[in-house]
């Protein structure tokens, strides 16, 4: 009953896909305890945004990214309003975690392990499997969706999990991956990943201080125009963005048109 009222409210909302895991069954090694976030937590429910086919499959990465831009900002607040929701009907906490940023940036995980593994409870919740690519795949959507997560001390089942396997083992992703992050089966060669997808990261910036340092004033004047510096400018008030969505874009499992 509570779980229908609010997956109502969650497609009233705009989400694409809506669904449930009892905190038992939310199993991600590396990531925190959901405790440590709230100290009672009984469920988890996770929210779906579908990609726009015509962004992510563009060869112009703007494009894609400014399309994510639009989902991320649609989840950010639909994570707040679902969490004061759950707060308000139902007189429980609710704790809503964020699609990627903020992330714990400390010397152990440096920004790669999430408060949440979203994957792991998308795939607890009843939302898809994992494919070769590392990512999930929905019944629907198929790779081409974004999850968020709330954490909440309100009761509730886990939906069923999606039965079989929706990876034909194709292997596009692993040939579309042109930095060669997925060549391993079952892991993401992420400092592969990140150098290629994000280019004007954190990684990016020091990359390019490095190279200011230490050269010649009149190098470092050549280097004050230089695209990569207009880039990285242009992150700092885009915030991190991909340029590379292509093992999401190539994955033909489930793709609604
Ligand atoms: C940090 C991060 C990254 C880092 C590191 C990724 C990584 N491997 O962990 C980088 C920058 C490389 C990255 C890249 C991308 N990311 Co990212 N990322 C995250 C973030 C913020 C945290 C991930 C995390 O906690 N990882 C650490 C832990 C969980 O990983 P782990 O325990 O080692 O688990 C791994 C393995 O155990 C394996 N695994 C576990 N069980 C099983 C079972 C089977 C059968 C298989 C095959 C594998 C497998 O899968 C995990 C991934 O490698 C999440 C959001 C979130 N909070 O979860 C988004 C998230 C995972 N990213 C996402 C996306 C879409 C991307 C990109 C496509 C970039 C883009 N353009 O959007 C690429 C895809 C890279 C890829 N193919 O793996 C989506 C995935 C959506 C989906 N449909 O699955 C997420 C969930 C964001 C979101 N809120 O929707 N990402
Ligand atoms: S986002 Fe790009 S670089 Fe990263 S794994 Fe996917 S295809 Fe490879
Ligand atoms: S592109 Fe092919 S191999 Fe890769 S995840 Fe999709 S279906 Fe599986």
């Amino acid at each position: 009953m509570d779980k229908e009222q609010i997956r109502e409210f969650g497609y009233e909302l705009g989400a694409d896909a809506m669904g449930f895991a009892a905190i038992e069954d939310y199993r991600s090694e590396k990531s925190p305890d959901p405790r440590s976030i709230l100290p009672n937590v009984k469920s988890i429910i996770v929210l779906g945004y579908r990609e726009i086919n015509g962004a992510v499959e563009s060869e112009n990465a703007r494009i894609s990214m400014a399309s994510r831009m639009g989902g991320m900002n649609l989840s950010r607040k639909n994570n707040y309003l679902m969490a004061r929701h759950i707060e308000k009907h139902f007189k429980a906490k609710a704790a809503p975690v964020p699609l990627s940023y903020p992330l714990d940036m400390g010397p152990e995980v440096m920004g790669l392990v999430g408060d949440v593994s979203i994957r792991h409870a998308a795939v607890a919740a009843g939302l898809g499997v994992f494919g070769r690519h590392n990512l999930v795949i929905h019944p629907q959507f198929g790779t081409r969706i974004i999850f968020t997560t709330i954490l909440t001390e309100l009761p509730l089942r886990s939906d069923p999990s999606v039965p079989g396997n929706l990876c034909n083992q194709c292997g596009l992703c692993v040939e579309a991956c042109q930095a060669k992050a997925l060549d391993e089966e079952g892991k993401t060669d992420v400092m592969k990943c990140l150098r290629a997808s994000q280019p004007y990261g954190i990684g990016g910036a020091i990359r390019y201080l490095r190279q200011f340092i230490g050269i010649p004033h009149e190098e470092q004047k050549a280097l004050l125009s230089d695209p990569i510096l207009l880039s990285l400018y242009q992150a700092q008030f885009i915030g991190f963005q991909y340029t590379c969505f292509k093992c999401m874009a190539v994955c033909p499992a489930c793709t609604e048109a």
